[in-house]
């Protein structure tokens, strides 16, 4: 008889499907992915390079602080952040240690930037809260904890710049659980501070980590680990240092938090890591208690779903675009957390945004701004894809179109600016340049009703963000621009199926403009909260609203 047996073939089928659910799973269970935040200058992009050194990434960490002899470090690599000595930019950096494959994203701190950090937050399934231990909480940090705590990210918390003289570690804890209100358990307590900074006390092993410090911590700390009572680590540490530390580990085993896993899953007690990233002091227990505790990817929730990451189907969404990583290839990358399912290079999805498929053939595993090409992928991973110019921050792609995600938020503006281009000649470069960052989502756009002036009118959350689009404009696309501040400080929206004839009968408060975000819906651009106020007062039946409306097209 020719032909197989028609009752085994389903069972073949079954073993090869099975066998490849059981792969994804084993590749998700290996996936970490998270992103480093807090207020400006905590030692974020430190920390960062740090992690590399100890997760064998680089050889030699490139330090922040020695910017003036023009070493760059691996996550700041833009011109104007290695000029400012800030992270304005977020970096996905993507390696492989101890069997994990991490996708570590730094953000930046300042303010003006918080849109992109967001749009990091919600790709990543944990962050690391770095705190200076010499200032404890401070503002941004605050606001940035707030948003992973809506979004239940699970936080862990490093207490960074311990060789600096810092605020008593007791207290320190103590105002996470305050000011914060999350539970915090130290997994590690330093040993000494400021100049006299020794090590940490690991509570978990009971152990004692005392570290050397190398020339401007580039290389790895050496390390000696002991029992308290060990000789040689007793032996390194002065008689008062010695009594505080066994003295604040008693205390804590008598009134500190307990380690509660779940707690932290759920994003209701951060773990606590004390070290310095400049010394590479508690890098390495960071790093390992962080993978070891930190979850692999989640299921995520689309209108009301849950879409789980051993879902067969292939999704992600874009969070992030970035043009001219690399003075090699001018090109714009959009970055893709993958979501579920198995990206393989050269797969067709459905984009969202066109509703149309597109076959995915350039991607790559990103590092800085090095990238490789990647021919496959799994849920917690960020790739970039290149050569697309229909993609925008926030799609979907997907090999099932009923998956959307709607994860990106949206900020209302404060700083508004007219950008004009002085050199007629280079209008070409001016507006190429322009419309790519935009694209990008540097900066929001708006557009006048009934205005004859033909560039937009920038809207920024802070005024930073109109010097990165002027430096990027020159020194990306060689065009020159002209700043012109303009006279509104508060944007509110108006309702979305608002008909023309309707604009025109509004009661516009002096000063007062109708202008049309990059949706096309229409806001109205107020001097000041007073103004905005008094146009609510007359215009009873006209609505506004603050946040910017979300429709398909976004
Ligand atoms: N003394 C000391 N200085 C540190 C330590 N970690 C970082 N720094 C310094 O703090 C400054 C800011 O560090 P960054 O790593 O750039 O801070 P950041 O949080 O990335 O800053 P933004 O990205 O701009 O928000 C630099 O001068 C670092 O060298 C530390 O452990 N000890
Ligand atoms: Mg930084």
């Amino acid at each position: 008889m020719s032909g197989a047996n028609p009752e085994l073939v389903p069972a073949r089928c079954f073993v090869t499907f099975r066998d490849s659910i059981v792969s994804i799973a084993k590749e998700i269970s290996k996936r970490r992915t998270f992103a480093i935040i807090s207020h400006p200058d905590a030692g974020k992009t430190t920390l960062t390079e740090k992690l590399l050194l100890y997760g064998g990434a680089v050889q030699l960490a490139g330090s922040v602080t020695a910017r003036k002899n023009q070493r760059a470090t691996t996550s700041d690599w833009m011109e104007l952040e290695k000029k400012r000595g800030i992270s304005i930019s977020s970096t996905v950096l993507q390696f492989d240690y101890d069997g994990y494959r991490i996708n570590l994203l730094d953000t930046p701190g300042h303010k003006d930037f918080s849109e992109d950090t967001y749009r990091v937050l919600t790709a990543v399934d944990a962050v690391v809260m770095v705190i200076d231990a010499g200032k404890g909480i401070e503002p941004q940090t605050k606001k940035l904890f707030e948003v992973c705590r809506q979004r239940g990210v699970p936080i862990f918390t490093f207490m960074n710049k311990c060789d600096r003289p810092m605020r008593d570690p007791l207290e320190l804890i103590d105002e996470l659980e305050r000011v914060l209100g999350i539970g915090a358990f130290p997994v590690n307590w330093p040993v000494g501070d400021g100049f006299d900074f020794r090590g940490v006390f690991d509570r978990q092993t009971s152990q004692m980590h005392l570290f050397e410090r190398t020339v401007g911590g580039k290389y790895r700390a050496p390390v000696s680990v002991g029992g308290v009572n060990d000789p040689t680590v007793r032996g390194q540490l002065d008689d008062h240092t010695f009594n505080k530390t066994v003295e604040e580990l008693q205390m804590l085993e008598t009134a500190g938090e307990v380690w509660d896993d779940t707690a932290v899953l759920a994003g209701q007690s951060t773990p606590v890591f004390f070290g310095s990233a400049s010394n590479n002091f508690g890098v390495q227990l960071l790093l390992d208690g962080f993978l070891k505790h930190s979850p692999a990817p989640k299921p995520r929730v689309m209108a009301g779903i849950e879409v789980s990451p051993e879902n067969p189907e292939f999704s992600g969404f874009i969070f992030k675009i970035q043009a001219n990583m690399d003075p090699k290839h001018r090109d714009r990358i959009a970055f893709i957390r993958v979501c579920s399912g198995k990206f393989e290079r050269d797969m067709t999805v459905h984009h969202s945004r066109s509703e149309k498929k597109v076959r995915l053939s350039s991607s790559h595993k990103l590092f800085g701004n090095e990238r490789e090409t990647v021919d496959e992928a799994y849920p917690g991973d960020v790739i970039g894809l290149v050569g697309h110019d229909s993609f925008g921050i926030g799609d979907t792609l997907t090999t099932d179109p009923k998956i959307l995600y709607k994860e990106i938020p949206r900020f209302t503006p404060e700083a508004f600016a007219h950008l004009h281009n002085p050199n007629t000649a280079k209008f070409k470069q001016f507006r190429q340049g322009l419309d790519q960052l935009l694209q990008e989502g540097v900066i929001q756009a708006l557009y006048l009703r009934n205005s004859s002036i033909k560039t937009p009118l920038l809207a920024a959350v802070g005024p930073l963000q109109f010097e990165v689009v002027q430096y990027r404009l020159e020194s990306e696309y060689g065009a020159e621009s002209r700043l012109e501040s303009a006279p509104w400080t508060v944007v509110r929206w108006l309702p979305t199926d608002i008909k023309e004839d309707d604009l025109d009968a509004l009661s516009l408060p002096t000063g007062a403009r109708i202008a049309y975000d990059i949706g096309k819906n229409p806001v109205v651009l107020f001097q000041n909260d007073w103004s905005a106020n008094y146009f609510v007062e007359t215009n009873k039946n006209c609505p506004l609203s603050a946040l910017p409306v979300q429709t398909a097209r976004d």
